[in-house]
């Protein structure tokens, strides 16, 4: 249904899919000092031109010894996060919100381009390179936990693979 809407979005996504790097930036730790669940790597694209909508990634790691389960996500930044995945229609990618996010116990789940990602909807002010958007991901079990996205560039310079 949104997909019209959301092309560029999707296309920045994609393109930032076909080079994953092999190392991220090491981003900081402990971001989110939630006990049981490390987010780390997270970060936002940046919004040039306009656009009200935008993709965040991070990497959820689940230390303890029970599944838990992403239920929701909220930005002040954005009337509305949601989780999505990528799947293929066809021939095409596409994004479609992603069913309720387990993580289970000593696993970790990566969002990250070309896959499951965040998704902000109605940015008030563009996400700019250099700042950080606020998120507040609640877990069933380890409740609410706050984090900062550092808006950058996806780093596809730095490291391609075999290409
Ligand atoms: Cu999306």
């Amino acid at each position: 249904m949104r997909a019209f809407f959301l092309a560029p979005v999707l296309a920045f996504a994609l393109a930032a899919a076909a080079c994953t790097p092999a190392a991220e930036a090491p981003s900081s730790e402990a971001e989110a000092p939630a006990g049981r669940l490390e987010i780390r790597d997270a970060w936002a694209a940046p919004t040039p031109g306009g656009v009200t909508v935008s993709a965040g990634y991070l990497t959820i790691v689940n230390a303890a010894s029970e599944a838990d389960r992403l239920v929701s996500v909220a930005s002040p930044r954005a009337g509305r996060v949601e989780v999505h995945e990528m799947v293929m229609s066809g021939d095409v990618m596409q994004m479609r919100p992603a069913a309720s996010l387990e993580i289970a116990a000593g696993a970790e789940v990566d969002l990250a381009p070309g896959g499951l990602h965040l998704m902000f909807y109605e940015i008030t002010a563009p996400f700019a390179e250099g700042e950080d958007v606020p998120v507040t991901l609640t877990f069933e079990r380890a409740g609410a936990v706050d984090v900062s996205l550092p808006v950058r560039r996806p780093a596809t310079e730095s490291s391609h693979g075999a290409h």
